[in-house]
């Protein structure tokens, strides 16, 4: 078996890599049980949904499964737009179990889920119907009382096990003056004081974090004079949009922050490709309030031994009668649709949309988690037409795709849909090849950030270029929206097989 380099790390020497989970993982939620670390992060139109991480060092992560892997746990309508869905999660560990709350803005709410084994199974959903906005937070005080913080930032008392709200919901702290959209809060006692962090400035380029302290969980609360405690805006920082954070506490009392923020690359205004990321910062502490270290993309690894984690292989050869973990689809993923029990050793999607510009099409891919990556594929469309793709959204995706004995690469960017390559296909299975490649010079400032290529393989390995394009078209500038860039196959007609898809990283 091919092994790929570990896709969130490479150590060097007493450095680490940030981010910690690259890809399209934004929002992350953090907590600490003994030795090992859980992570959560937001799914959108994606199913499963929420997927969760494990570490023992906050460095090397994997992901051991999904918090909402059942239709009963995740309702998606087929119709729900890209970037609705599942929104910003909060995962703790309190009385012996997990607990995740998480807002399903297409349509039921908020929602609690708990579980012994944080890789699953995941009880059903209880709702919380009187629990309004995004971002939940959960947080218990000294007698078992549980507090529900939203964003705006509001407050609730609920009881987590059946989802009763008890008093109105109160007003507790707008961060900043003027700042927009005061959301992501977390709630922790620590030490003699009840902490409020919390995002705002929105999740764009004027992210930041902000935080406040009071005596008791409800407040009132008092902000810090540094506020914020960590932003980038206004900085030529190659990271960028910082925000939307959770501290933990390491086994030897260090403090540490996991934080969304983006790789913008090309000339001017930047475009990220792939989504909101996971970033791990160090915390200390002065005055009774947390100073955010220097968050960079190499930085000194923490004080303990590292644990690096086994990757995720290149191939995946569709042995496995369930898609590994990182794999996923759009809005839900009926088992007739996405198979592998139809023809042994290969993925099997069944056609249901026509294209990736609907809501339904049938699709399996991973996040992209590198700026420069190949991905290559066997295909067999036999009667049928499918291929694979790079998407953002059903309005921002490239695809190359065989049906009639013709390969052609088409794009849809907004409202333009483009057939830009067209070429005979071999007859038979076909390795169908994307090749992303970050930018390493700007030929003018409009330069985007990467291209993306798209090919057949010869039978000896050559690649028969299609279309090389510019990749800031599928980028979330352009697109908008809250997630990144993911890589898979679909089916557009009939049946599709898959005997094998490579996601490998490059130099970049
Ligand atoms: C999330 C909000 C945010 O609910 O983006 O960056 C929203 N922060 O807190 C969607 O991820």
């Amino acid at each position: 078996m091919r092994v790929s380099s570990t896709p969130s790390i490479s150590e060097k020497g007493s450095t680490v890599d940030n981010p910690v989970i690259p890809g399209f993982h934004p929002d992350p939620s953090v907590c600490r049980v003994g030795e090992d670390y859980y992570l959560a992060c937001s799914s959108f139109e994606y199913f499963p949904g929420v997927p969760i991480f494990h570490s023992r060092d906050l460095v090397h992560w994997t992901q051991i499964g999904n918090a909402l892997d059942r239709p009963g746990q995740l309702r998606l309508p087929l119709d729900s737009p890209s970037s609705g869905g599942i929104y910003a999660p909060t995962l703790r560990h309190h009385d012996g179990r997990f607990w995740l709350i998480v807002t399903n803005v297409s349509g039921d709410g908020n929602l609690l889920f708990t579980a012994t084994d944080p890789a699953g199974p995941w009880s059903d959903p209880v709702r919380l119907p009187g629990v309004q906005g995004i971002d939940p937070d959960l947080a218990w005080d000294e007698d078992g009382t549980c507090w529900c913080t939203t964003a705006g930032v509001g407050q609730i008392r609920i009881d987590p096990r059946t989802g009763e709200t008890f008093g109105p919901s109160r007003r507790l702290w707008s961060g900043a003056a003027g700042a927009k959209a005061p959301e992501a809060p977390h709630l922790y006692r620590i030490g003699d004081y009840w902490y409020l962090l919390i995002a705002e400035g929105g999740t764009e380029r004027c992210h930041g974090v902000s935080i406040a302290r009071g005596r008791t969980p409800d407040g009132p609360f008092e902000p810090c004079p540094a506020n914020p405690i960590l932003t980038h805006r206004g900085t030529d920082h190659p990271i960028q949009n910082t925000g939307h954070a959770d501290l933990v506490q390491a086994p030897d009392d260090s403090w540490w922050m996991v934080l969304l923020g983006v790789r913008p690359g090309g000339g001017t205004p930047g475009w990220h490709v792939l989504g909101r990321e996971t970033f791990l910062v160090p915390v200390e502490w002065a005055d009774g309030w947390p100073v955010v270290g220097e968050l960079s993309v190499s930085m000194p690894a923490p004080g303990w031994p590292l644990r690096p984690r086994p990757a995720v292989p290149v191939r995946d050869d569709f042995d496995l009668s369930e898609p590994a973990p990182h794999w996923v689809s759009l809005r839900h993923r009926p088992p007739e649709a996405c198979t592998t029990k139809e023809r042994a050793g290969w993925l099997t999607l069944r056609a249901r949309g026509g294209s990736l510009d609907e809501t339904d099409v049938t699709f399996l891919g991973r996040r992209q988690q590198h700026l420069s990556c190949r991905v290559r594929a066997l295909a067999d469309v036999g009667d049928g037409r499918g291929g694979l793709a790079v998407r953002l959204d059903e309005q921002h995706h490239y695809d190359i795709e065989v049906s009639s004995g013709e390969v052609r690469v088409r794009a849809r960017i907004g409202p333009s849909n483009t057939v830009v390559a067209t070429r005979p296909a071999p007859s038979g299975p076909v390795v169908l090849r994307v090749e992303v490649a970050a930018v390493s010079a700007l030929n003018d400032a409009r330069t985007g950030p990467d291209t993306v290529t798209f090919g057949i393989e010869e039978p000896d390995g050559t690649l028969v270029e299609l279309a090389s394009l510019d990749g800031k078209y599928l980028s979330t500038e352009v697109a908008g929206g809250f997630t990144g860039r993911v890589i898979g196959m679909f089916a557009g007609a009939g049946s599709v097989h898959f005997d094998w898809f490579d996601y490998e990283p490059a130099a970049h």
